[in-house]
């Protein structure tokens, strides 16, 4: 990060009295941490902000703190400044995505790689592991006060999207960032817990049905499981149920790319993907209109999940050939 995004996100903060913050839909502890602690910090300044994400927050994050500020529609009609944070992608706004193409100056804070460009005040730093630690460090920038709430968002955004400091992307920055929030008071031992040790029992039912009818190809490279509907209904489980399968399959020693296909409601399927080292499976997920990281992404299907399954692990095979 060059000195003068501090300067810019100061600047454009600047004389404004009300601000709308948005992050992705089906939020995760980046999204979540980096958007309420600058909910935190824009209460330090008095303007006033608002908090709008498409889904309310998943079970493992309602320990945020302030975690009620998320909502689904705004307070204010109108605001002077919007600012998305953890996304790139207007459309990954989900049904907030018109509260934040009013005309209003639009600031973009972000770690993916970028392709649509929204927005006049760009701050992006795809080196960065977490939205959080590129609001982080522009906090410490413009001396922001670090209130154990503020510390904890923060701390649960680099936390998640590190998966606790294991992640191929975690920084030397990540890790002195992390105890910077840890002494301001940012509580990792329920980050932890509640992040990485908790999961009802739907979860634990339904991974076993994801691992019992994993499949695999390409001498057991590529592996791949499918969760229909009715299995979803089996084990009265939802979606935020399957967070972390695709990584069990993918810690299996002879595998490079892993995916789960699901269809949590009917009619629509949505495909984690993660692969190891160098293979990128964002330029796959960007080929079905999806996106992410180079060893973390995702996209959506229309239509049944046979049809879902047979383009994507085609394309899947394809990128394991080409490596
Ligand atoms: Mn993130």
């Amino acid at each position: 990060m060059i000195k003068s995004d501090a300067a810019a996100f100061k600047s454009a903060l600047d004389g404004v009295k009300s601000v709308r913050i948005g992050t992705h839909q089906n939020p995760d502890g980046d999204a979540l941490g980096s958007a309420l602690a600058l909910s935190h910090y824009l209460d330090q300044l008095g303007i006033a902000n608002e908090v709008l994400c498409h889904n309310s927050a998943p079970r493992n994050l309602q320990f945020l703190p302030s975690v009620n500020r998320v909502r689904q529609t705004p307070i204010a009609a109108e605001v002077d400044l919007a600012i998305m944070i953890d996304l790139e992608s207007i459309d990954r706004l989900g049904t907030v995505a018109p509260y934040f193409q009013t005309g209003a100056p639009l600031m973009v804070i972000d770690h993916h790689m970028p392709h649509e460009m929204p927005g006049q005040i760009r701050i992006i730093d795809t080196s960065a592991p977490a939205a959080a630690l590129i609001l982080a460090r522009l906090l410490k920038q413009v001396d922001a006060h670090f209130t154990p709430e503020i510390s904890t968002l923060l701390l649960a955004g680099i936390v998640t999207d590190t998966g606790s400091f294991r992640y191929r992307n975690t920084t030397p920055e990540a890790l002195s960032m992390a105890a910077f929030l840890l002494e301001h008071g940012g509580n990792l031992n329920r980050i932890s817990e509640e992040v990485f040790q908790r999961k009802p029992l739907s979860a634990t039912r339904l991974l076993g049905y994801a691992l019992n009818g994993m499949k695999m190809s390409m001498n057991g490279s590529l592996a791949w499981t499918v969760i229909p509907n009715s299995a979803f209904k089996l084990a009265n489980a939802s979606d935020e149920d399957t967070e972390g399968f695709v990584n069990e399959m993918l810690f299996t020693d002879c595998v490079r790319i892993a995916a789960i296909f699901r269809e949590p409601n009917p009619g629509k399927v949505r495909c984690s993907i993660r692969s190891r080292s160098d293979l990128d499976v964002a330029q796959v997920a960007r080929k079905f209109g999806g996106g992410g990281h180079k060893n973390a992404a995702g996209c959506t299907f229309e239509g049944t999940i046979e049809s879902a399954e047979s383009q994507l692990v085609a394309e899947l095979e394809k990128c394991l050939e080409s490596s």
